[in-house]
């Protein structure tokens, strides 16, 4: 099926003129981001957008959104009284599949387990007249570039991964469900317009190297924040040499770089790729405007004229990566590894070997991962662990599955689990270890942060290629390194395994299995929301309420995060996933991951009222039911991970009214502004040494908020002394609005 084929005929008539307009404006040679980003502005602008500092609209070819974040995005939606969908949407459900015994039952219990959860997600997609893939049609990612991606479109999708279409060339960014519902209701798009950094990758790699280790070794040299507000554009004649998929893997993950997405220009890989899914016309129309989905020459030649930042990557010199744990920058090379567990401690035995998810799970992936497999069975090896395998979808399972590499993979020990997230996101009903209980465990996945897999913050995960994970999961340990080190068999022979082969594409095309697609009804007007007032999944919301006027006095500060904070810190997945559709039962996981500056203490902070220390939930609904506003103040890049607008819902959910740290990730920063929690940065980073635990708080300037303006902080000790302290903001003036109104949704309702 090609979907969305008028659409993309659309965009590709218009965007020659769009280029000549945005050359013409620009007046020198352009990178693609730009090529892209200007195609798509909501109106032309009368000057160069400034990177980095000027906000700009933009209207997205499409939306997309997965189960777990569309629940409370579509119930803001439905708040905003809007009819219908105005640009074209899809709903995945992925998120809510739990992993256990393998993919059949799996897929069978969680269907029955989430039923409520995703009857209302279809018949909400049906009335709004979005696109609806079922449980076990696969993880969002995957199948929005199977189907939907194409050369040169831009997308927004309620998910951080959604980079991930940057592999066939389509600007794809990750936001909160708030951000969703301002396209689906028509409006256009606002984004601070990015900077650019440069990936210049030259030669070719060859070996046990694969597209991962590109992505693994980028984390590396940028580090969790590294691409914050930045687009990551790879360039170069190396790009040719990794296939489309291969790309996606190094887009998708450009998400733990904190990058606003990545991208890679229109190639004859990419071609290949959308003929072999059934998109030809799609590939002949790119065809014919190539210029507009690369990047100019100019460009090539002289890269640090038009990047901010550049790095260099030689692929034929790169290594395979292992990265972790509990960072995903954590970067190794598999030489450096077994020195670095030793050193460091890490458990070496691998508890668990995973392959798959949205990342990782691509023809080619599976392909190599079973010619490893393969070379095991046919010399007497198998897993030294247990080992599970994700299809990313259920086109790669169906033919996966014909083409007889489960089979092997199986053979050597695999159990395969459903076409869903599962134990990527907590969702693992995990038998093997006890709570706390130090494993490591390896997986092809993207994000490693502690507690994320399996809930266990014992577990240290790692990351890597999936032909690197079957391999150590021969050897059962860390140590191992393929490359040179050899194995014994189960007769006593010693085996040495030869590099990982494989196709990127299927030889007899795709089976595309069983389609898990429901359109929706040409008019769903007639179709009712029902929301039952007694369910514990699903709950309709009441809007925040607004800015009363004058300064916020009398705080009290429910907490100063130390350290690392990410969105699974601040509302954890795993068993919550259940609740992402009912604010206040979610709301009890607030902060439960947050580690207490002034305390050794996780998830746990002094009642001021009472002197008790509680969870933070707790504490914060005792200042609620008092009618008393509160703080978080957080450590650097706050927020960063996921997308999941949870972790700023439960706070204005709870009474936060403002969330001050030394910096945020992009997306979480959004979000705040979105619900109406003012989101602040100190000035002088070391004054969040000032704040002191029973502080009384109060934010000074709001009768004057302007953008470029900062605000005061003024924190009152209980010694009598206080301390003034300057905080900056990214506030425009319809981001105020949206403060004063309450949220972003109570501003659309009101126009
Ligand atoms: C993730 O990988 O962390 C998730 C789960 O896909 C999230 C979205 C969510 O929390 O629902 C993401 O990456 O945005
Ligand atoms: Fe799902 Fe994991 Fe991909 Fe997020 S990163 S979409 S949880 S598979």
């Amino acid at each position: 099926m090609e979907f969305d084929i008028e659409l993309i005929r659309k965009v590709y008539s218009q965007f020659p003129q769009r280029l000549a307009e945005t050359r013409k404006l620009l007046n020198r040679p352009l990178t693609l981001a730009e090529k892209i980003l200007y195609a798509h502005l909501a109106k032309p602008l009368k000057e160069p957008a400034k990177r980095g500092l000027s906000y700009v609209d933009f209207n997205p070819d499409r939306v997309a959104m997965q189960d777990a974040t569309a629940q409370m995005a579509l119930l803001q939606f439905a708040s905003s009284g809007r009819p219908r969908t105005l640009v074209p949407t899809t709903v995945h459900c992925d998120h809510l599949i739990q992993a256990e015994v393998g993919a059949k039952q799996d897929l069978a219990r969680a269907t029955q387990d989430s039923k409520e959860v995703f009857d209302f997600l279809q018949s909400v997609s049906n009335k709004f007249g979005i696109g609806f893939w079922k449980p076990g049609a696969g993880i969002i990612h995957q199948v929005l570039l199977e189907n939907y991606a194409f050369p040169g479109g831009m997308m927004i999708g309620t998910d951080s991964h959604t980079p991930n279409a940057g592999g066939l060339g389509m600007l794809a960014i990750g936001v909160g469900g708030a951000d969703a519902v301002d396209v689906m209701a028509g409006m256009p798009w606002e984004l601070k317009f990015p900077k650019l950094i440069g990936v210049k990758l030259t030669g070719k790699m060859s070996g046990w190297t694969s597209a991962k280790d590109v992505i693994l070794k980028v984390a590396g040299i940028l580090a969790v924040k590294g691409g914050t507000g930045a687009i990551i554009e790879y360039f170069g004649e190396g790009t040719q040499s990794i296939s489309c998929t291969g790309k996606g893997t190094i887009c998708n993950m450009g998400a733990e770089i904190g990058a606003t997405t990545s991208l890679f220009p229109y190639d004859s890989r990419m071609s290949d790729y959308l003929r072999a899914t059934g998109r030809s016309e799609v590939a002949e129309l790119a065809d014919k405007i190539k210029d507009c989905l690369t990047l100019d020459p100019e460009v090539i030649d002289h890269p640090d004229k038009y990047y901010d930042e550049i790095i260099h990557i030689d692929l034929s010199e790169l290594e395979p990566h292992v990265n972790g744990p509990y960072s995903p920058d954590r970067a190794w090379t598999i030489s450096e590894l077994a020195e670095a567990v030793r050193e460091n401690g890490f458990p070496e035995k691998i508890s668990v070997a995973l392959i798959g998810s949205c990342t990782n799970s691509s023809y080619e992936d599976m392909e190599r991962a079973t010619s490893i497999a393969k070379q095991a069975l046919d010399q007497g090896l198998c897993a030294q662990c247990p080992l599970t395998i994700t299809p990313g979808s259920e086109q790669i399972h169906a033919t996966i599955e014909r083409d007889g590499l489960l089979k092997t993979l199986e053979a050597i020990g695999g159990l395969v689990l459903a076409n869903a997230c599962g134990p990527c996101i907590g969702q693992w009903k995990r038998h093997d270890v006890t709570f706390g209980e130090k494993n490591s465990i390896l997986t092809s996945y993207n994000r490693n942060f502690a507690g994320r897999n399996d809930a266990n913050p014992g577990t240290h995960s790692f990351v890597a290629s999936p032909e690197i994970v079957i391999a150590l999961s021969l050897a059962g340990h860390l140590a191992f390194n393929p490359l040179k080190d050899e194995l014994t068999n189960d007769k006593g022979q010693t085996v040495k395994l030869q590099p990982p082969t494989g196709d990127e594409l299927p030889k007899n095309g795709f089976d595309t299995g069983e389609s898990g697609y429901i359109a929706p009804a040409p008019d769903g007007s007639s179709v009712q929301i029902v929301v039952d007032p007694e369910s514990k999944r699903l709950q309709l919301l009441k809007p925040f309420p607004a800015w009363k006027g004058g300064d916020l006095t009398g705080l009290k500060l429910l907490v100063k995060v130390q350290g690392k904070c990410t969105t699974d810190h601040i509302s954890p997945a795993g068993k919550w996933l259940r609740f992402r559709g009912h604010l206040d039962n979610i709301s009890d996981n607030m902060l439960t991951g947050a580690l207490n500056a002034f305390r050794e203490e996780v998830g746990n902070g002094k009642n001021q009222l009472t002197g008790e220390v509680e969870a933070f939930p707790k504490v914060a609904r005792s200042y609620k039911e008092k009618g008393l506003g509160w703080v978080i103040v957080g450590d650097e890049n706050y927020g960063e991970g996921s997308s999941r607008e949870h972790a700023a819902m439960e706070p204005r959910h709870l009474g936060c009214l403002a969330v001050i740290v030394k910096s945020f990730a992009r997306i979480h920063e959004t979000n705040l502004k979105k619900q109406g929690i003012l989101a602040l940065t100190f000035a002088n980073p070391e004054d969040y040494n000032k704040i002191q635990e029973d502080d009384e708080l109060t934010i000074e300037g709001l009768t004057q908020f302007a953008p470029g303006k900062p605000l005061t902080l003024i924190a009152k000790h209980t010694n009598g002394t206080s301390d003034t302290i300057p905080l900056n903001h990214s506030y425009n003036e319809a981001q105020i609005g949206w403060f004063q109104a309450g949220s972003a949704l109570n501003k659309i309702v009101q126009n």
